[in-house]
């Protein structure tokens, strides 16, 4: 297990919620492993565009780093390319931001060739300017003479990677073609598209699972399924296509949702769209997090009006907490009927089964 410092900034636009965000931000590391040893914040007035953080700050991480023993510094917000090195330089420190982490989880879960390619083509589009930035920055400056051969090295990594960026788009782009002519066929065939959307770990697997009896993965790590998972269900004379989709997350960085392009063009055309909320979050947290999920659908032009939420998980709920849940999911929706069910049990999915194809046909 990796221990770790982790850090974050405060400020007048994220200061309502970015505990909250913290908070899973941590799930998520020790999900990946790493042992959290203290928690450094600071509310940030004017920004440091050399370290994110203020130099005093730097020194006090260093000096924790130091004492605790840790290796990593982990970071919530994003970092620049040149703050990430020069923080880097400054702890001797591995730093990884909430980017890097993301990454390295959906590496972590990836087990299909389209999957690995776009983490791939994500880790590029940091690791390429990463490298530009080490090379024009670096060690090698300062050395007087003929370029060193560490340079040459450099440059030759960089050169493969850049090729290697554009073979890999070149093939996305081929699976692209390959999606848009299945998503024709189904609309060939007349069949309706219901994605399940939502945070990861909302149960959008585990309702998959109850609605069709299939057996997919399901687990509590961040991310379980990257792929989408299909499957035509017919209920009373109609059939409609099922879709599980990517769980979403907060403050996803638009390299990362655009690297996901292929996966999310499931969700882009879909008939409605059942955003599943874990009714066992605190209220602050459920609020939070339709607030993020509204916001990626919106980055993804989804029309408000194909959103049907759904509360899972409400074997984990008293009634009181439900009614006081219900009414807040409710003032984020304009849409009269919220079913609530538990996958697990398969409590109310045929009542959500008759939502469905109300909304439908
Ligand atoms: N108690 C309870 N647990 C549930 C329910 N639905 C899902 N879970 C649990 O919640 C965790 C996440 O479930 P998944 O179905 O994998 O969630 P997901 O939304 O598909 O997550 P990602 O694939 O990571 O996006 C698992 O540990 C499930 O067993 C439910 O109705 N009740
Ligand atoms: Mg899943």
């Amino acid at each position: 297990m990796a221990s770790a410092i982790l850090g974050y900034i405060k400020n007048t636009e994220n200061l309502r919620s970015i505990e909250i965000k913290v908070e899973e931000f941590i799930n998520i590391s020790k999900s990946l492993g790493y042992e959290i040893c203290d928690v450094v914040s600071q509310y940030e007035t004017k920004l440091n565009s050399a370290y994110l953080f203020g130099k005093g700050k730097v020194e006090e991480i260093k000096k924790k780093a130091k004492m605790l023993n840790c290796e990593t510094f982990l970071v919530y917000n994003s970092l620049s390319t040149i703050q990430k090195i020069n923080l880097e330089n400054t702890l001797n420190l591995k730093v990884l931001d909430y980017n890097d982490l993301i990454l390295e989880i959906f590496d972590k879960n990836a087990g299909d060739k389209v999957s690995k390619l776009q983490i791939e083509l994500a880790t590029l589009h940091r690791l390429i300017p990463y490298i530009k930035k080490k090379i024009s920055k670096s060690v090698f400056r300062d050395r007087p003479g003929p370029r060193s051969l560490g340079e040459y090295a450099y440059h030759n990594v960089l050169r493969q990677l850049i090729s290697r960026r554009k073979r890999i788009k070149e093939e996305i782009q081929y699976y692209k073609e390959l999606k848009i002519k299945e998503v024709e066929k189904r609309k060939e065939k007349g069949y309706k598209v219901v994605s399940l959307c939502g945070f990861y770990n909302a149960g959008k697997t585990s309702l998959f699972n109850s609605l069709t009896n299939l057996k997919k993965a399901v687990s509590d790590i961040p991310f379980t399924t990257l792929s989408s998972k299909y499957s035509l269900i017919s209920s009373y004379r109609n059939s409609f296509m099922l879709v599980d989709t990517i769980g979403f997350a907060f403050d996803l960085n638009p390299f990362i949702i655009d690297s996901f392009d292929l996966t999310l063009m499931d969700i882009k055309n879909s008939d409605l769209i059942l955003l599943v909320i874990d009714a066992s979050d605190g209220l602050r947290m459920l609020e939070e997090k339709i607030k993020a999920n509204l916001e990626i659908l919106e980055l993804l032009q989804i029309d408000k009006k194909i959103l049907q939420p759904v509360l899972n998980k409400v074997d984990l709920v008293d009634k009181a907490d439900l009614v006081e849940k219900l009414n807040l999911v409710n003032s984020f929706f304009l849409v009269k009927d919220i079913p609530f069910v538990s996958s697990k049990d398969k409590f109310n999915i045929d009542y959500l089964l008759d939502v469905v194809n109300q909304r439908l046909f």
